[in-house]
């Protein structure tokens, strides 16, 4: 199936499936009429609420990391291994196949840790990242240990609904973002051609829970084809919740970049970094305005007092949605 069609199929919540045994969203052959599509079905389960004291609790983890070494989760430090270590441990052990894929920036090693659900299509593979390191300045809670803590409680969802998607899922947690998206680009520029068309959507998760917070949807103007879809998935959730969203022209600042250029189609969530909350933005939104989004965005203050629990409840749950409606769930 196309992949325009895959992804709008998907945001539209029903996928085309062909009799139950159908396990791939290829068209039927033409001569096996019983393998026609049958009519349009809501195969999308409802994702699961993601409990936002779990996702806490991976900070208050990833911050107690920061602490015991030199207090950073930077690229090449101690602190950024042990934060992989420690994503690494709970998907292995909830069922995920990982793979550490190693890189060297600045003299220093790297590691991007993928994590794929053995289940699903694996011609049709939809990827959920962001990127895992901080900068020497700080433990990054916000940046990123937000979209990192979000991924992974997405993750360990999956594992307890025991999801049996019809698309293929994967996670990637990236290295050395804050040195100009090592991780990411390293990772796509070193995925065969082959295994790189089987994407089908790449969505990053980069600062989700932002203090004075925004909520931003990644435009897909400029993006590769398909990107609108990923647009509408992410959107929808925060229109259930009752809560405005704007689009954000991410450009080439996050992890999303590398799959843009490969022409994989791209989304995200954002909740705002050195940008300053306008009059109109705080009238919808709350928080304060003519104040940064976030104000220890880069800072030693990146701790986990520098998040807003609201902001990242409410984006781990889009998260969850935009990945159940789009794999399939
Ligand atoms: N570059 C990211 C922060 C950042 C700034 N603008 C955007 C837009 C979309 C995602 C992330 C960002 C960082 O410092 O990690
Ligand atoms: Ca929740
Ligand atoms: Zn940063
Ligand atoms: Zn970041």
């Amino acid at each position: 199936m196309r992949t325009r069609t895959l992804l709008a199929a998907a945001a539209a919540g029903v996928l085309l499936v062909g009799p139950v045994q159908a396990t791939s969203l290829a068209e039927p052959a033409a001569t096996n009429p019983a393998a026609t599509p049958s009519a349009p079905v809501s195969a999308v389960l409802a994702a699961p609420d993601i409990p936002i004291a779990n996702v806490r609790a991976h900070l208050t983890q990833l911050q107690t990391i920061a602490t015991n070494n030199g207090g950073n989760r930077a690229h090449g430090r101690p602190g950024y291994r042990a934060s992989v270590d420690y994503i690494r441990a709970r998907l292995d052990a909830a069922g995920y196949t990982t793979t550490l894929q190693s890189f060297t920036s600045g003299g220093a090693t790297g590691y991007n840790l993928l994590a794929e659900w053995p289940r699903g299509d694996a011609n049709n593979v939809i990827m959920a990242g962001g990127h895992l390191d901080s900068v020497t300045a700080g433990p990054g809670i916000n940046d990123n240990g937000s979209g990192s803590a979000a991924l992974l409680e997405v993750a360990l969802a999956v594992s307890r609904q025991n999801l049996t998607p019809t698309n293929r899922l994967r996670f990637g947690w990236w290295g050395a973002e804050e040195r100009g998206l090592v991780g990411s680009t390293y990772y796509v520029n070193n995925l065969p051609s082959a295994d790189r068309s089987r994407i089908r959507g790449y969505l990053n998760f980069d600062m989700i829970g932002s203090p004075n917070p925004g909520y931003f949807v990644y435009s897909a103007s400029g993006q590769p084809s398909g990107s609108a879809e990923l647009q509408r998935v992410l959107a929808a959730p925060f229109a259930a919740m009752g809560v405005p969203t704007e689009l954000t022209s991410v450009g080439g600042r996050s992890d999303h970049a590398a799959f843009a250029r490969a022409g994989i189609p791209i989304g995200g969530l954002f909740t705002g970094a050195e940008g300053t909350k306008t009059s109109a933005q705080a009238q919808k939104w709350g928080g304060t305005a003519g104040q940064a989004y976030d104000r220890c965005y880069h800072a030693s203050c990146d701790t986990t007092s520098n998040i807003n629990a609201t902001a990242l409840d409410r984006n781990s749950d889009a998260i969850a949605q935009a990945v159940w409606t789009l794999v399939g769930g």
